[in-house]
């Protein structure tokens, strides 16, 4: 499948503004995947994918966990963190995308997750950096990103995890465990 292809496939599922986010995902993603050393087209493929579910409601999310075996834990936590899981079913049942490395970073994008592929890194990563962001701490992550993937997605999942605490909200586990292992990656 080509990028127009894969583009045009995923347009109507999304809104405007998520499509735009979509496009400079895919952009920050090959650009990284050059610089790591990843197969380019595959990156910029599972990052047009990566937020395929990403507007569908509530109600059909959670059936989707519920019907597809998905851990359902997931259900008591927020719904955010539904689409990734979701996502990753929904491109393979409704798209026929069989690439288990796609299909991963799709997954795992939003939380990571320990022993997170280089793949799956570059997705998390480039979601966090895209142009179109402006979390506190996002300049810094670029910078990093530049030089150390994996101190970048470090920084970025140690970000998101510091965000949610002062929020008071619930973490998810694989955020902690995406968290500690990248931590371990880190010379
Ligand atoms: O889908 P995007 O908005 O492009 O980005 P994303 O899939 O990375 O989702 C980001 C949101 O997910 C952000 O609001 C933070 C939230 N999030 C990430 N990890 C966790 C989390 N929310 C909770 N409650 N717990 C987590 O572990
Ligand atoms: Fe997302
Ligand atoms: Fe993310
Ligand atoms: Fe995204």
């Amino acid at each position: 499948m080509d990028r127009s292809e894969a583009l045009t496939l995923v347009e109507p599922h999304l809104t405007k503004a998520r499509f735009e986010h979509t496009k400079r995902v895919a952009e920050t993603a090959t650009k990284l995947a050059k610089m790591y050393g990843h197969d380019t087209i595959q990156a910029d493929l599972a990052a047009i994918f990566h937020d395929y579910a990403k507007n569908r409601n509530k109600d059909e999310l959670r059936q989707w966990i519920v019907k597809e075996s998905l851990p359902q834990h997931l259900l008591s936590y927020h719904h955010e963190l539904w689409h990734g899981p979701v996502g990753a079913i929904l491109v393979k049942k409704e798209l026929g995308i069989d690439n288990e490395a796609v299909l991963s970073a799709i997954r795992w994008h939003t939380t990571g997750k320990a022993g997170m592929s280089l793949l799956d890194k570059i997705v998390f990563l480039a979601d966090y950096i895209e142009p179109g962001r402006q979390f506190p701490g996002v300049e810094e992550v670029r910078t990093v990103a530049d030089n150390d993937l994996n101190l970048g997605c470090w920084l970025a999942s140690r970000n998101t995890i510091s965000f949610l605490m002062s929020k008071n909200q619930p973490i998810y586990p694989d955020t902690f465990h995406a968290y500690n292992d990248l931590l371990l990656q880190i010379n």
